[in-house]
C-alpha cells in the first residue's frame, strides 16, 4: 500500500497520509509522493478542493526519526529543502482550497503541514505539538512563519520553546485551527466542508489565498493595490457573473470554477 493515497470524488481530492503503524510519520519517499499528489491536484481541472487527513489514529508524527538516525538516510539539509519545504510551498501556492482534517496527534512537521492548510479542523481527541525543541531542533515546515501569524508572538514562542502537547479545543481557542468536532463527526463534517468548498467559485477562493499569503508582509497600500488587481481577476470570472445573476434572480448559484 502506498504511503500517500489519493482519490477524487465530486471535485474533491482526498489525500490520505498512509503510514498508520508509524503514526503517519514522514520518510523521504512519502514526502516526495505527497509533493507529486499535490501537483496532480493543482493541475487537474476537476479538482476544486483538497481534503488532507491521516489514516489510523494519528494525523502525522512529523519526521520519521528512524530515517534521521539511519547513516544512509538523507541529511537535515535535504530533508528540509527537498522534502518539507516543497510540500508547504505547494499547499500555499495551490490556487484551490486545502483543508486539513486532523483526527489524532499532529506533531513536528506533521503539525506544521496541517497548519499551513487554508482551513484546519480537528476531532476532540486530536492534539498538536511543536515537538522540535524536545529533540534539539527548531520548528520547520513553516512553523516559525505560520504560528505567530495564527496565534500571536507570545503563544507561538511558548509553544515552540516548551514543545507542549495541546488539545484540539485549546488549539481552537487560541485561533490555531478553525473548528473542533466530536470524534465520530470529524470525518463527515470535514468531507462536507470540502464538498462545499468544491462547489464554490474556485478562482475566487484561489485569489483569496493569494491575497492572504501576501497580507502579513505587505503595507496597507500594497495590499489595497493587490486587492484591486485580484478583484479585477475575480470580476472577470464566469462564477462572478453567475453569483450576481443568481442573487438578482433570487435562486442559488451554480458555480463551475470558471
Ligand atoms: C515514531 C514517531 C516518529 C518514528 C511516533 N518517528 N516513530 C526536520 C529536520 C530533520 C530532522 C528531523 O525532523 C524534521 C521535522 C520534524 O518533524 S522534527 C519532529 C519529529 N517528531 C517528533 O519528534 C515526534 C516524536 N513522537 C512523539 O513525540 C510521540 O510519539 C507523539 C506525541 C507524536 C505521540 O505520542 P503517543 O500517542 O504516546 O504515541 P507513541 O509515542 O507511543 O508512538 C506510537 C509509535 O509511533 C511508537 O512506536 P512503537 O513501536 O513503540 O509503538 C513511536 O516510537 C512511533 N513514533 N512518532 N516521529
Amino acid at each position: 500500500m502506498s504511503s500517500i493515497l489519493l482519490s477524487i470524488q465530486n471535485n474533491v481530492a482526498f489525500i490520505t497520509l498512509n503510514r498508520p503503524d508509524k503514526l503517519n510519520a514522514f520518510n523521504g519517499e512519502m514526502s516526495l509522493l505527497l509533493q507529486g499528489k499535490l501537483d496532480e491536484c493543482a493541475s487537474l481541472h476537476e479538482v476544486r478542493a483538497v481534503h488532507l487527513s491521516g489514516a489510523g489514529k494519528g494525523f502525522s508524527a512529523g519526521q520519521d526519526l528512524a530515517e534521521v538516525v539511519d547513516p544512509a538516510g538523507p541529511g537535515l539539509e535535504k530533508i528540509l529543502s527537498e522534502y518539507y519545504n516543497p510540500i508547504v510551498t505547494r499547499i500555499r501556492n495551490m490556487p484551490k482550497p486545502v483543508l486539513a482534517a486532523v483526527g489524532g496527534v499532529a506533531a513536528g512537521a506533521g503539525a506544521n503541514i496541517a497548519l499551513c492548510c487554508d482551513i484546519v479542523v480537528a476531532s476532540q481527541s486530536a492534539s498538536f505539538l511543536q515537538a522540535f525543541s524536545k529533540i534539539g531542533l527548531i520548528p520547520d515546515s513553516g512553523g516559525t512563519w505560520f504560528l505567530p501569524r495564527l496565534v500571536g508572538w507570545q503563544k507561538a514562542s511558548a509553544l515552540a520553546m516548551l514543545g507542549e502537547r495541546i488539545s484540539a479545543a485549546e488549539a481552537e481557542r487560541i485561533g490555531m485551527i478553525y473548528k473542533v468536532y466530536p470524534d465520530d463527526e470529524l470525518s463527515g463534517a470535514s468531507m462536507a466542508l470540502a464538498a462545499g468548498l468544491a462547489q464554490m467559485p474556485t478562482k475566487a477562493l484561489g485569489l483569496i489565498k493569494h491575497a492572504l499569503n501576501a497580507s502579513f508582509t505587505n503595507s496597507l497600500e500594497a495590499q489595497l493595490a493587490l486587492e484591486d488587481t485580484l478583484q479585477q481577476r475575480a470580476g472577470s470570472t464566469r462564477d462572478y457573473r453567475e453569483g450576481v445573476k443568481a442573487f438578482m434572480e433570487k435562486r442559488l448559484p451554480t458555480f463551475t470554477g470558471e
